[in-house]
């Protein structure tokens, strides 16, 4: 696209300030003038070719622009009677210069804010700047718009569908074309003293010049004092606007720098950048953490100020500081973003401000740096350190059982919207007793490591997420240390071995069943050995207290709880199958009385009323669901079974089975 701008005109209407040089130089602020911010606007829209028509001062302006030194090649065309044509013969002058190409056209008095140029450029096909909200001016431009698309265009236009309407055009080059051929018949005829926009309307609308409502925003020209006073006021208030917009990236490409450019033209751009917290609720666990990416932001030309964004809405950050505009992709108008979007609607129209949606981006290249980074957080040493991360940035993570690479996939990918926000599980947890069930075997240690390690493989291959390992008794400390190497090397964030000894039961059975507790010299040996066997030091172990189960009382739990924390246990688990939640309550409180560091991990299947909120504020730091995908899904499997065996036939089961769809779209093909 080439920009054409009119510069010809006398511009005797600025009395002295046009007196050693043409209106388009006139200063609108302490820092540019009107051509300097029309040739910047074109700058940072990428339009670099310019054919300028001149009158009087043509050797002034010329020289004018060669010092503002812009990367734009200007090509000057002098109308050599200026001072007796309008500037329909300007353009005729020019015309060889304007045939090979879509057109941008404007007046050399014209100023508008960047939105304008945004919208205009934005819009389909061919179109003009009006305004459905300014009132009719008296003596300047008006359009008369139908079904969206100007007819005609001059100064003495009131009737039906009357717009006020600024000589800012955007035309296809056909478009353009049959106009100026037109501006061509009207010059060879003499006929130079009208507008341009005569010969535009004997085209009777089949330039295909739409209407593009520019409202209120800053578009004006000026052709006198009193207007370089009004527009210089208008200016400076446009570019005093805050706008806000929030990242969740932690990887910044060329997409986000055009945005921020992009908003950071509408006024001062405050970047939020979203809580590690609300990141890895809403999208996945950030590889930077939101310190650092707030330092990406800060280096970046145009983000005046970097605020952290807490929560997903942006109530806080909008009530705060109040931005005039809020700047987003328009990919959150549908899906689960749009209660975001709604409240932001309603919150700015609450004090007048105003969201403007750029098209969103989705290249290829983008999504592939995505995969890319999720790709990473899937290695072992990204995905072992999660754990404690997420402790860390959150105090507090959710487990859920995984058995397979399918119930990772689940575990995975799951998330649920709700009051404007994201919630997912943090971690998995790799249950004994759902491996062995699984595997159609009791959980009695059955299963050994070797296959345990399958099927953690199996999971780690489709997942990103940190993995809790059930390592039953943890074995023979001889046996245990080799097992801590393996799931460290795997990428495995911890272990949970069980104060037990001898042929293990699950806990459930509680003393239904034989169970034998380890001593606590023999148990905090086997957690020694295993911390000093690890290498790196993100891997935990998590020792777990059977006192409750096998009915030993509090005090006993207790003081195992203190002596596997001074062992080097990275966590306590405390178990209980006891449906009221007392015992565990009282365990949080005496133990927290003491220490009040280290995580407390939770599996509440029978204690199941209690919310993980309350758990978080009595002092869990890790809440595990243990095994409901097992128990939910080998019911259906039987009744899938049973119903085909009840029918002769599959027909009646098909209501029960999830769509082939849904099952491509939670396996996605590499
Ligand atoms: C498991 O899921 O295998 C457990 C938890 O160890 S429990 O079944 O409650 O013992
Ligand atoms: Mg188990």
């Amino acid at each position: 696209m080439k920009a054409l701008i009119l510069n010809s005109g006398l511009g005797s209407r600025m009395g002295v300030l046009t007196s050693e040089h043409p209106k388009c130089m006139t200063e609108v602020s302490p820092s540019e003038t009107i051509l300097s911010r029309q040739l910047n606007q074109l700058v940072d829209a990428e339009i670099q070719d310019v054919v300028m028509t001149t009158g009087l001062f043509d050797g002034v302006l010329e020289r004018y622009c060669q010092s503002l030194d812009l990367p734009l090649r200007i090509r000057f065309v002098k109308n050599p009677v200026y001072d007796k044509t309008n500037y329909i013969y300007s353009i005729h002058c020019a015309r060889e210069l304007l045939r090979d190409d879509d057109i941008l056209l404007m007046h050399g008095d014209l100023v508008f804010e960047n939105e304008v140029l945004d919208l205009l450029l934005a819009a389909p096909g061919s179109g003009m700047a009006v305004s459905s909200t300014l009132p009719l001016p008296e003596k300047d431009f008006k359009a008369v718009v139908a079904d969206g698309f100007v007819q005609k265009v001059g100064t003495g236009f009131f009737g039906e569908g009357a717009m006020a309407a600024q000589a800012l055009y955007k035309l296809e080059k056909a478009d353009w074309l049959r106009w100026l051929d037109k501006i061509a018949e009207y010059c060879e005829a003499g006929n130079t003293g009208v507008y341009a926009e005569n010969a535009l309307n004997d085209l009777d609308g089949a330039a295909n010049v739409r209407a593009v409502d520019v409202r209120d925003l800053l578009c004006a020209e000026i052709d006198n004092p009193d207007d370089l006073a009004v527009v210089s006021a208008r200016l400076r208030e446009v570019e005093s606007r805050t706008v806000y917009m929030t990242f969740s990236t932690d990887i910044l490409h060329g997409g986000h720098i055009a945005i921020i450019r992009k908003a950071a033209r509408l006024g001062r751009l405050v970047v939020g950048v979203l809580s590690d917290e609300a990141v890895s609720a809403y999208k996945r666990y950030p590889l930077v953490p939101a310190s650092e990416r707030r330092k990406l932001f800060e280096g970046i030309a145009g983000v005046r100020k970097v605020v952290e964004q807490r929560t997903l809405s942006y109530r806080e950050n909008l009530e705060k500081y109040r931005p005039d505009i809020v700047v987003h992709g328009d990919d959150w108008c549908t899906g689960f973003q749009k209660p975001v979007r709604d409240e932001v609607v309603s919150i700015l129209a609450g004090y007048g401000g105003r969201l403007v949606e750029f098209p969103h981006s989705d290249a290829p290249e983008y999504r592939e740096m995505e995969a890319r980074a999720r790709a990473e957080l899937s290695l072992p040493d990204l995905r072992r350190a999660r754990l404690r991360r997420t402790l860390e940035m959150k105090g507090f993570a959710t487990a859920m059982e995984a058995h397979s690479g399918i119930t990772g996939l689940i575990v995975e990918k799951t998330k649920v919207y709700q009051d404007g926000g994201t919630r997912q599980f943090d971690a998995m947890w790799v249950s004994s007793l759902c491996d062995s069930t699984a595997k159609g075997k009791p959980d009695i240690e059955l299963v050994d490591m070797t296959s345990r390690f399958r099927t953690i493989d199996d999971i780690m291959e489709v997942t990103t997420k940190p993995i809790i390992f059930d390592g039953d008794t943890g074995g023979l400390t001889e046996h245990f240390v080799y097992t801590v190497r393996s799931l460290e090397r795997m990428g495995v964030s911890m272990v949970i071995i069980e104060d037990k000894t001898g042929l293990k039961k699950n806990s459930l059975f509680g003393t239904e069943v034989a169970q034998t507790q380890d001593s606590i010299e023999n148990f905090s040996a086997k957690i020694r050995a295993g911390k000093k066997a690890q290498k790196t030091k993100d891997f935990m172990i998590c020792a777990r207290i059977e006192s409750l189960i096998l009915e030993r009382g509090m005090e006993d739990a207790l003081e195992r709880a203190f002596a596997f924390a001074a062992a080097g246990a990275d966590a306590i688990m405390i178990h209980s199958r006891k449906k009221d939640p007392s015992e565990i309550f009282e365990f949080i409180e005496k133990f927290r009385a003491k220490d009040a560091s280290t995580p407390i991990v939770l599996v509440p299947t029978s204690f199941n009323a209690v919310t993980e909120e309350e758990f978080k504020e009595r002092g869990a730091n890790i809440v595990i669901y243990a095994n409901q995908l097992t128990r939910t899904g080998f019911p259906a499997m039987q009744n899938a079974a049973r119903t085909i065996l009840e029918h002769h036939r599959a027909k009646e089961c098909d209501a029960m089975c999830m769509s082939i769809k849904d099952i491509i779209t939670l396996i996605p093909e590499e």
